[in-house]
């Protein structure tokens, strides 16, 4: 029987209100259930971006505030979106194992209490439930999954394992990012936003160059990943590797920052081109299947030989920007991957859920690794007047 592994991501599971990016419930619900009661399904993985504990509003100050806060901001959110905790509990009762892996606006599940919380929840303790995956998620031969917000200089954390600013662990740490999007958030004149970005990225280069987080980071290295590589079954010196890879430098913030005050363009090729470095650095580790998310635009592109790039995209309202997607520019998005007898020869999907409640192929990948776009699915070939965008960018 197949063995399938549902993977998806960004959903952003807000606390409702005009800031909350997620209005698919019944969509996502509908999804959940349909694969809860499909035998073939073994897990589902929520591939970070999860639930929105990044609060973007302006008044917020920088940097986290403590535990307590942010288990009361995921609960907030489960009380926006019940239909979506049922129906992950009803997937956990199921059967299926669910896995969650962290993303930058749900880092916050790097605290005991937040993950306890979430735990709790989902109806744990439950020998099915796995919180929370803090980085990758590698299942030898066949996938190699992560956020992706790693690769993204503007999203990068100092130690994403151990993303705590200082030795209590009350504090995580924003990425520069989040700083830029509640600048963004201020109702800021354009050259008054423009001013005060210029002085958030000189701050943030100099943090880069400080001799404190160049020692952190030594310790990081030299203290805190070979065991993880280890227990993840990865070389010590890949996963050394694919961490120096993502470390981030001062003039890629401020180019990133250059390009930001710039009228919005596509940005999100970084990620298939990171995963082409992450697979040759993996050599012969290298999986069937690397798999992100972050961008917001699913995705499937051949790598390197028997390598290829899936993104589950997202299930939120931002979409993903123009031509970062080698397929249709859509959300409500999500990634099979079906184990049938041995992981070189394990097939993949990425599929999109219509407005009539049903999935839609939007592309799939075959044993021998050749990537198939079989065309826009029929409900989004004849989009609305005004719309021609959204069926634009199939290659
Ligand atoms: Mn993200």
């Amino acid at each position: 029987m197949t063995d399938r592994i549902v993977v998806l991501s960004d959903v952003h599971l807000g606390q409702g209100g005009s800031a909350d990016l997620f209005g698919e419930d019944d969509a996502l619900v509908a999804m959940l259930e349909q694969h809860a009661a499909d035998p073939s399904v073994r897990r589902i993985v929520l591939l970070g971006d999860t639930v929105e504990l990044v609060d973007e509003q302006p008044s917020r100050r920088r940097g986290s505030d403590g535990s307590d806060a942010a288990v009361e901001r995921m609960s907030a959110v489960w009380r926006a979106h019940p239909d979506v905790l049922q129906g992950l509990r009803a997937t956990l009762r199921a059967g299926k194992f669910v896995t969650v892996v962290r993303g930058n606006h749900d880092a916050e599940l790097a605290r005991p209490a937040v993950q306890a919380a979430l735990a709790q929840t989902l109806g744990a303790p439950d020998s099915h439930l796995e919180v929370v995956v803090p980085w990758l998620w590698h299942v030898p031969g066949l996938l190699l999954a992560e956020h992706g917000h790693q690769h993204h200089d503007i999203n990068a954390f100092d130690h994403i394992l151990t993303p705590f600013t200082d030795a209590a662990h009350d504090h995580v740490q924003e990425p520069f990012g989040a700083t830029l999007g509640r600048l963004h958030h201020g109702g800021r004149s354009p050259a008054l936003l423009a001013a005060t970005a210029t002085v958030a990225a000189g701050q943030e280069a100099l943090r880069m160059v400080s001799p404190h987080r160049t020692r952190s980071r030594m310790l990081y290295r030299r203290d805190v990943l070979p065991s993880y590589a280890l227990d993840i079954a990865l070389p010590p010196a890949t996963v050394d590797a694919i961490d120096r890879l993502t470390e981030v430098q001062p003039h890629r913030v401020v180019r990133r920052l250059v390009r930001q005050l710039l009228p919005p363009e596509s940005h999100g090729g970084y990620l298939p081109q990171a995963a082409g470095q992450v697979a040759h650095l993996l050599q012969d580790h290298a999986p069937r299947f690397l798999v992100f998310g972050h961008t917001h635009a699913a995705d499937a592109r051949p790598l390197t030989e028997g390598t290829t790039y899936l993104n589950t995209g997202t299930w939120c309202s931002r979409g993903p920007r123009p031509g970062d997607s080698s397929l249709a520019d859509v959300t409500s998005t999500w990634v099979e991957i079906d184990l049938v007898d041995e992981p070189g020869h394990a097939c993949a999907k990425v599929l999109h859920w219509s407005k009539a409640g049903s999935a839609e192929l939007l592309a799939e990948v075959d044993p021998s690794g050749t990537v198939h776009r079989p065309g826009l699915p029929r409900s989004l070939t004849t989009p609305p007047a005004g719309c021609a965008a959204q069926a634009r960018a199939l290659d």
